[in-house]
């Protein structure tokens, strides 16, 4: 064999090599699970952040299994259609709200309910307990996706444009309030006093900066990371619902994994809550003094007005007439 032969072998089967070694690339990456995660939380913030828990989580506990995909800001689904796209088989994982489910299983809008969830630690015993239990199995048949469990997300205040003197709700009559685009949140702004208008997440900073809205309601935390506090003057501290969000996976993903994988993932998924849980429990309690620190006024109403308020209007309202018999007494003993 002459050497000009030898090297053109050579060379070929390099070149053999190369090209499979392209085209196996991909054939690798097509055996990953892929998980598309859609969320309207800004990076900033720690249900936002609790992604890359849950990824980094994930590609630790099962190398190289899982394609985890991350799409803050709305940026993959509008806010709300999360429900919508898993079924359609186009995203696989949301932290969807009580709102989101109480569309499909009207009877939970009781946890849309202001004032019924006392704190973090009554959601986390509500939710992973019997009651949570009996939800996730109603919302796994209904809605075709497994809750891995819930993130705190905060204890809700209202944030005003403008200072004015909040004690009851009836100071809150003709405040445009936004809220989230759904009847079930609507329907909370109305039971404040307010005029609630619908308005995704993405569109407040604006709204409040260009005046649109008077204001909008959300948990510290959260008025911290999408900035809300730099185009509004005040805080009223209602804590008018403790809210939280639940982590959920598209039943035809979470069927399609081993048994292995199912719990990696919902391992990760539980590392990812304890992470939000925790840094934002721990933020929430500091940023009163952050938020006076920039100017803001921060109010206390007469929340035991707030409370009769809201509850009476939830008690009285076409919500509570589907709520399962007995569930508020049942939230109200978890202990
Ligand atoms: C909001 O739009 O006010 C809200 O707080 C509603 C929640 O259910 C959740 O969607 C949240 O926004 C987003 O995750 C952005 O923080």
């Amino acid at each position: 064999m002459t050497r000009t032969t030898t090297s053109l072998r050579r060379r070929t089967l390099l070149g053999a090599a190369a090209a499979l070694g392209a085209s196996a690339l991909p054939a690798i990456a097509q055996s990953k699970i892929v998980l598309r995660i859609s969320t309207p939380a800004v990076p900033e913030d720690w249900h936002g952040k609790m992604w890359t828990v849950f990824k980094e989580t994930l590609d630790k506990s099962a190398p190289g299994e899982f394609d985890v995909q991350i799409n803050l800001n709305g940026s993959l689904f509008k806010q709300g259609t999360e429900p919508a796209a898993m079924a359609r088989g186009n995203l696989e994982l949301a932290a969807i709200s009580a709102q989101d489910i109480a569309k499909i299983l009207p009877e939970y809008s009781i946890f849309t309910a202001g004032y019924l969830i006392r704190d973090p630690d009554h959601q986390q015993k509500v939710f992973n307990g019997p009651i949570g239990a009996e939800m996730y199995k109603a919302v796994s048949e209904k809605m075709d996706v497994q809750i891995l469990g819930i993130g705190y997300l905060g204890s809700r205040q209202v944030n005003l444009r403008e200072a004015r003197n909040v004690r009851t709700p009836a100071d809150l009559k003709g405040v445009k309030l936004r809220m989230p685009g759904s009847k079930e949140w609507l329907f909370l702004g109305e039971a404040l006093g307010a005029t609630p208008t619908p308005l995704a997440f993405g569109e407040v900073y604006l709204g409040l900066k260009t005046g649109t809205i008077d204001g909008q309601d959300n948990p510290l935390p959260s008025v911290r990371a999408a900035k809300f506090y730099e185009v509004t003057k005040q805080i009223v501290l209602t804590s008018h619902l403790t809210d939280g969000i639940f982590i959920a996976l598209s039943n035809k993903s979470f069927n399609a994994m081993s048994f292995a994988q199912k719990r990696k993932v919902s391992d990760a998924a539980k590392a990812a809550i304890a992470f939000n849980n925790e840094n934002r429990i721990k933020e929430e309690a500091q940023l009163v003094d952050f938020f006076k620190k920039e100017g803001l006024q921060v109010s206390t109403p007469d929340v035991e007005s707030f409370r009769k308020t809201v509850q009476a209007a939830y008690q009285n309202s076409e919500y509570a007439k589907v709520w399962p018999k007995g569930l508020v007494d049942r939230i109200n003993a978890v202990k």
